[in-house]
């Protein structure tokens, strides 16, 4: 056995303790399995990536999740291979609770991430670490196979500028990203 095996074996084992006792719904020991995970010598992430990821079950600065049987409004919006959204822009207002119906008119893979610009550039760094592997659905962002119409739901409580985009790997940098406007 060679002198770091044992330290990954006990480090798994630590891990498959902490998972097994996680139920999955507390905040509290999701934290503490995605930390026990980052310290795995295995994985080549850093601990603020994965805490920023950790984060769907919290509410935004600018909202939450809504409820679709309360949505005020339905945006329909359609997201092609040509790296765009149609509309660009959609304007929504405080304390609206709006779903967001994103078809998927191509024949690759897109997404659907809610956020501030600032949200939006470190969500595309987070992808750029991770390669390819495609995110979880979560609070502010889906992902929407090829034909697939899928629905996001979000209640807004701050009024701002915000960016919905596509951080499918290529797809931001080509300009995948509208404007989300919320008015007070
Ligand atoms: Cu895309």
């Amino acid at each position: 056995m060679r002198p770091g095996t044992l330290k990954r074996v006990v480090v798994a084992l630590i891990v498959l303790a902490i998972a097994a006792t996680a139920c999955g719904d507390d905040d509290g020991e999701a934290a503490a399995t995605t930390t026990a995970v980052t310290s795995s010598s295995t994985m080549d992430m850093t601990s603020s990536t994965m805490g920023d990821m950790g984060n769907d079950d919290h509410p935004f600065e600018w909202g939450t999740a809504g409820d679709p049987a309360n949505a005020d409004q339905i945006i329909e919006i359609a997201a092609s291979d040509a790296f765009r959204f149609d509309p660009e822009s959609v304007e929504v207002h405080v304390g609206e609770t709006v779903t967001f119906r994103v078809t998927n008119e191509g024949a690759i893979r897109h997404e659907f991430v809610v956020g501030t610009p600032a949200e939006q550039d470190d969500h595309e760094a987070e992808m750029a670490d991770m390669g390819s592997m495609p995110m979880a659905d979560e609070t502010n962002a889906i992902g929407i196979d090829p034909g697939e119409t899928k629905d996001l739901t979000l209640t807004f409580t701050q009024a701002g500028a915000l960016r919905f985009a596509c951080h499918v790997t290529g797809h931001f940098a080509a300009g995948m990203v509208g404007a989300l406007n919320v008015q007070s």
